[in-house]
């Protein structure tokens, strides 16, 4: 009888949290962060778009972009948000209370811009290549 209790409690609190904090529908790869934040980690940096994997810390947060780079934000006192150079070809990510994790991809044969992906950018980077040694 009290668990049940619990359950109703726990979800009528979802409801008027959800009431009070609607989250407005986004496009496909945006976030929406809700909750506690004191130290902006629901606050998603524009541009809100193109992430293609996100990860909660304890009050930062991970998000993985369709470029492989890594966007961070939220509490940054032990440099968890500062992602280490070069932030690109990143294809995983996590984190923890004061750290964060990421993980590197293998180049991706024919890829020359890095973007992890091969079309007709990496074929004009191909041609320019050809066309002299600059
Ligand atoms: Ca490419």
């Amino acid at each position: 009888m009290r668990s049940t209790r619990r359950v109703i409690e726990a979800t009528a609190c979802g409801l008027v949290f959800a009431l009070l904090m609607p989250v407005a529908a986004g496009a496909e790869g945006d976030i929406a962060a809700w909750g506690w934040n004191e130290e902006g980690q629901c606050t998603v940096p524009a541009p809100n778009s193109d992430f293609v994997a996100i990860a909660a810390g304890e009050i930062h947060s991970l998000g993985l972009k369709s470029d492989g780079s890594i966007v961070a934000w939220g509490w940054n006192d032990y440099g968890q948000c500062d992602v280490p150079a070069p932030n690109a070809n990143f294809v995983a990510l996590a984190a923890g209370y004061f750290h964060s994790l990421g993980l590197k991809g293998m180049p991706v044969p024919g890829d020359l811009d890095g973007d992890r992906d091969v079309d007709i950018a990496d074929f004009s980077l191909f041609q320019q290549a050809f066309a002299g040694p600059q």
